[in-house]
């Protein structure tokens, strides 16, 4: 008798399991610790805030989801229900092998999970959602449970400490989208009470209604491939007596702008900091009368 009462045990188990990876610390979770090695930087900057319903002020604080991942609850911007904010980064994150980079929510627990759509940029314009599951199929209370396994393609799958890993692998094929310079992370909480829906139409159910620090807490995204290489000149041309130049650019970071006439002596034209909404910065230069003059970027920390 025991045997068979265990038996059927294991097999209840395997029913209500989802299709994804599970909980932090069970086989087959493709969850990050803050302390993974992968990770080489993180979230640097941001774009305004656009918060939702149930913040109080003292969460709109953006630059408490810059740098490392930590296990304080309370360093976190909330975005409320139904907010967002876009993040940047000190470089492009890149598509290499894998997971590129993960974004830490607060969670108390592991079945606590408030849930966001995540979706990048590389010009700062065209923003692509990474495909996303919800396999839950009843709406959760205020202090319900969501199962990770349920979860796939969004954010706030796990619990403080560990991130919930993107691989840009997922959006290949989108036309304006460079998958080796995403300059850009916008994190858009879902109001999980049925009406925002998945990747194949399905409803997202999280905690509803939250209040307070209502909606998805920011706590820190974590840059696993970055691009260190050389960006590129977009645009370099005289136009109406003016040099028009134009390069791929980080926001947050600085240039310097350099001229020559022999190629063998640069001046600096002084620093220019990038745009910063806009994966582009533009700049018209003086042509002095030069017979021929080059001008080079140089990019700074
Ligand atoms: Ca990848
Ligand atoms: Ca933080």
């Amino acid at each position: 008798m025991k045997r068979i009462s265990i038996y059927f045990f294991l097999l209840s188990l395997f029913v209500q399991a989802g299709s994804f990876p599970g909980a932090v610390g069970t086989i087959g979770s493709d969850t990050l610790s803050k302390d993974d090695p992968a990770f080489v930087a993180w979230a640097s900057g941001n774009l305004n805030p656009v918060y939702g319903t149930g913040v109080d002020e003292i969460w709109k604080t953006p630059r408490k989801a810059f740098g490392k991942a930590t296990t304080d609850g309370s360093d976190i911007v909330c975005l409320g229900n139904g907010g967002q904010i876009v993040m940047t980064f000190p470089r492009p994150i890149r598509d290499g092998s894998g997971p590129d980079f993960a974004v830490f929510e607060n969670g108390f627990s592991n079945t606590f999970l408030e849930l966001a759509f995540v979706e990048v940029s590389s010009d700062g314009v065209n923003f692509y959602r990474f495909p996303n599951r919800s396999e839950g199929s009843t709406a959760v209370g205020a202090f319900g449970t969501v199962d990770a396994t349920n979860l796939s393609g969004l954010a706030g799958k796990y619990r403080l400490g560990f991130g919930t890993p993107f691989d840009l692998a997922a959006l290949a094929g989108e036309a304006l989208l460079d998958r080796q310079n995403v300059r850009f992370v916008r994190i858009v909480d879902i109001i999980g009470n049925g009406t925002v829906l998945d990747s194949v139409g399905r409803p997202i159910y999280d905690p509803t209604p939250t209040t307070g620090s209502g909606g998805f807490d920011l706590e820190a995204i974590g840059v696993i491939h970055q691009n260190e290489d050389v960006f590129r000149i977009v645009r370099s041309e005289p136009v109406n007596g003016v040099f028009q130049l134009a390069w791929e650019s980080n926001p947050g970071s600085i240039y310097r702008i350099e001229t020559t006439t022999d190629l063998a002596v640069w001046t600096s034209l002084g620093t220019v900091t990038a745009a910063p909404t806009l994966g582009v910065t533009a700049q018209a230069l003086s042509l002095d009368g030069a017979a021929k003059r080059f001008w080079r970027v140089v990019w700074l920390e």
